[in-house]
């Protein structure tokens, strides 16, 4: 080997070690982030990646897929059961590449349709920048109560009635409670529109039936990353009713997804058998450290949104740190103590104020994942409150943090518990 290559192939492995590291030594917080278990981790190396299978289980374009059909056909079957869905397609390899496919089943270029905006919580693919922007859709925002942090039904009755929108997105990016499903099903089904739920975020808490299973209160379809709230790989997948699971099909494949990126089904499936064992304890866990790293910040003088609704219903808490110098301000000095989490613009910021906004967003589902309860969120909060307000010694608090994170390196609600943030030989 040429000695250029073996100096790149020690930077290569020098930042992913490094990286290793960092995260051994932190708290990972970004609410849209979780780490998978040694079995998920395996079933992700497998030869499958390598292959490929265009097609439906049973109706493959190219040969060689009898045993990633017999994956396939089991994956369906779990997520079926798991969340009481009439139709499964386990094909998509993102969230967005989901969305962009519900959006192609359910509506044309140039239809309404109603969404979250972006401060309210919408994801960027619901909106005109991302998927529903290249669909060519149009899009109207709920009308948002701030105080209550939910969307205004009654007025958005009144605009439906009268604009007539296709569909109407639910779930979002910052989610902090239920959201109404069954009313706008109610009301979608007046104007023969449908109703899509983007559950990305919650779904390992429906999974683990802590959380609204939007199925269940009447929406057409619902997708959803893997890999948040959920115990799986990077990828996606789609929930509907029997009555549309053509749609969804043919516009997943040939739609949106040639190959789906096989090595992640297998690990997607083992993530599944998780879920099924695990789920519920682990999304009970959540939801408590959620509720007490909200109430805890709150009770040390932060402004934690959603007082009047209990703080959290997810794993989710956003807290407005404008009066500390704003969202990116703030996440930059928690990354200085080894605290990851991101700014996050909150429903009365402007959709400009990407560079500063009001907020940060922060999640407990991977500090969950290796066992902290919650003592450990009350140190949390204590962490942010030396940080942010009492404004201490960055290397006294990195340390206090390490010490912290040492005691939780193993991942929990699986099997056969294994180190987190190991790698290499
Ligand atoms: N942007 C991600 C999030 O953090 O919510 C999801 O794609």
């Amino acid at each position: 080997m040429g000695s250029n290559s073996l100096e790149f192939l020690s930077r290569l492995e020098n930042s992913v070690l490094r990286h290793h590291e960092f995260y051994k030594n932190s708290l990972p917080m970004i609410a849209s982030e979780n780490i998978t278990s040694g079995l998920v981790r395996r079933f992700y190396t497998t030869d499958f990646g390598h292959r490929y299978a265009e097609g439906k289980v049973g109706k493959r374009f190219y040969q060689g897929c009898e045993f990633i059909d017999e994956v396939e056909e089991l994956a369906i079957n779990l997520t079926k059961k798991l969340f009481y869905a009439d139709h499964v397609n386990v094909q998509p390899i993102s969230g967005v590449v989901a969305n962009i496919a519900g959006f192609f089943a359910l509506t044309k270029p140039s239809d309404l349709i109603m969404a979250l905006s972006i401060p309210c919580g919408g994801h960027i693919s619901h909106d005109k920048y991302s998927a529903a922007g290249i669909r060519g859709l149009k899009v109207k925002h709920y009308p948002f109560n701030n105080e209550e942090m939910e969307i205004d039904v009654d007025e958005t009755a009144r605009i439906a009635r009268r604009e007539r929108p296709k569909l109407f997105v639910l779930g979002s990016s910052l989610i902090l409670f239920s959201q109404p499903v069954k009313e706008l099903s109610e009301v979608a089904s007046e104007i023969s529109a449908k109703v899509m739920y983007d559950a990305s975020h919650v779904l390992g808490l429906i999974a683990g039936k802590q959380f609204q299973n939007p199925l269940k209160e009447g929406a057409d379809v619902v997708t959803g990353s893997t890999h948040k709230t959920f115990f799986g790989p990077q990828r996606a997948i789609i929930l509907s009713k029997k009555e549309i699971a053509d749609e969804i099909d043919r516009a997943v494949f040939p739609g949106v997804v040639s190959n789906h990126h096989l090595n992640t089904l297998t690990a997607y499936t083992a993530s599944v058998i998780e879920m099924i064992e695990f789920g519920e304890e682990y999304a009970k866990q959540v939801v408590r450290n959620a509720k007490k790293l909200a109430e805890t910040l709150y009770d040390l003088g932060f402004n934690v949104v959603g007082e009047n609704r209990g703080f959290t219903e997810t794993h989710q808490v956003a807290v407005d740190v404008s009066e500390l110098g704003g969202g990116a301000k703030v996440a930059k000095k928690l990354e200085k103590i080894n605290v990851v989490l991101n700014m996050n613009l909150l429903p009365w910021d402007s959709i400009e104020n990407t560079s500063n906004p009001s907020g940060i967003r922060m999640g407990v589902q991977e500090i969950t994942r290796l066992g902290m309860k919650e003592g450990e969120m009350e140190e949390i909060a204590e962490i942010f409150h030396a940080c942010l307000i009492k404004g201490l010694e960055d290397v006294a608090l990195r340390e206090r943090v390490r010490e912290l994170k040492s005691e939780f390196s193993k991942i929990k609600y699986t099997f056969e518990e294994e180190e987190a943030y190991t790698w290499g030989r």
